[in-house]
């Protein structure tokens, strides 16, 4: 199996007005915390840590209509799609740490300036693909799918911190696996769209190995393209991952977690993820909060070439016996 890239760039981005729950900008702290960057630089890497976005939030951010915090989310996810999109064009295969999920504006429209052809797959309990005009709660974090898709191009509202973004994903280019709490709207624009998605009872009834064969014959039915892995940590079922804003019960097994990301690391095609949703404000206790971020880490490295069966690198034979 080859790699696109040999280095990896990792990228904080320590933001968290797309939803209301403060502590989720500290996701990238925690993570780096749980030891990525000596995960990731024992498998083939060189890691290029570049540390993390240095947002500046306006003083004053009225919403509109609905939408909460627009020009802070809006600035936020222009300077993190630049970033994104020079670690990307540097030929890193790009690690971004969230942060809340509304911070995928940033990141997939900057991958997509470098790889216009790029597909997403939206690992997460959420669907994040209400318009502000179907959203029931006005929070960004679930949204950003919406300012990505060319066919709802339409049905958004010129919102103040987002001129400098226009879609340029088409719905066939996106899968979505794990969810289980989908709004009214989402579920008719998912359905309306014709979007390809796995919620949990479909990975109950097909299997996590068929949905992902699934997935990627969809993906790459008509070529190879690069991927977008963008993984929102509420996928896991809140027992592995408490420490999150919006735990949904019933999410995905560590096991099938690993075998989502296996899949997608044999393909070659990853150039780039996101790993949001970590708040290590709402464990219970330090423990709730490390194992979410371990956790974290294994999604990461997984995605990244870390198997279960180990590694070869270090051992060419097996030493003599003298
Ligand atoms: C709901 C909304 C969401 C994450 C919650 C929730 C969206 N559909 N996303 N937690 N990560 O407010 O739009
Ligand atoms: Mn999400
Ligand atoms: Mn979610
Ligand atoms: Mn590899």
């Amino acid at each position: 199996q080859q790699s696109r890239a040999q280095s990896v760039a990792v990228l904080g981005a320590p933001f968290s007005r797309g939803q209301k729950r403060r502590g989720v900008e500290h996701g990238p702290k925690v993570i780096r915390d749980a030891g990525l960057i000596d995960r990731l630089s024992g498998l083939d890497y060189s890691v290029h840590d570049f540390g993390d976005l240095n947002f500046h939030h306006p003083e004053k951010d009225e919403p509109y209509m609905d939408v909460k915090f627009p020009r802070t989310v809006g600035s936020a996810n222009k300077m993190l799609s630049g970033a994104a999109s020079r670690a990307i064009g540097a030929g890193h295969t790009l690690v971004m740490l969230g942060g809340d999920h509304s911070l995928a504006i940033g990141s997939v429209s900057g991958h997509a300036q470098q790889c216009p052809d790029l597909c997403v797959i939206w690992v997460d309990a959420h669907a994040d693909i209400n318009t502000p005009t179907t959203s029931p709660s006005g929070n960004l974090h679930g949204q950003p799918v919406a300012f990505m898709l060319k066919e709802l191009q339409d049905k958004m509202p010129a919102i103040p911190g987002f001129s400098w973004t226009k879609p340029f994903l088409s719905s066939r280019d996106l899968v979505y696996i794990g969810l289980r709490d989908v709004d009214p709207g989402e579920r008719h624009i998912l359905k309306d769209l014709g979007i390809q998605y796995f919620t949990m009872r479909d990975i109950d009834r097909l299997g996590i190995q068929r949905v992902m064969e699934v997935t990627l014959d969809h993906l790459m039915a008509r070529k190879q393209r690069p991927i977008h892995l963008s993984f929102d940590i509420d996928a896991f079922d809140p027992s592995l991952a408490p420490a999150t804003g919006t735990p949904v019960n019933g999410g995905l097994t560590y096991r099938e977690g690993m075998f989502i990301t296996e899949e997608i690391h044999n393909t070659g095609l990853l150039s780039a993820m996101d790993l949001v949703e970590v708040n290590p404000m709402l464990g219970a206790n330090r423990e709730a909060v490390e194992a979410t971020a371990s956790l974290a880490v294994d999604v990461i490295a997984s995605s990244l070439g870390q198997t279960r069966e180990g590694s070869q690198v270090s051992i060419d034979e097996i030493p003599s016996a003298k």
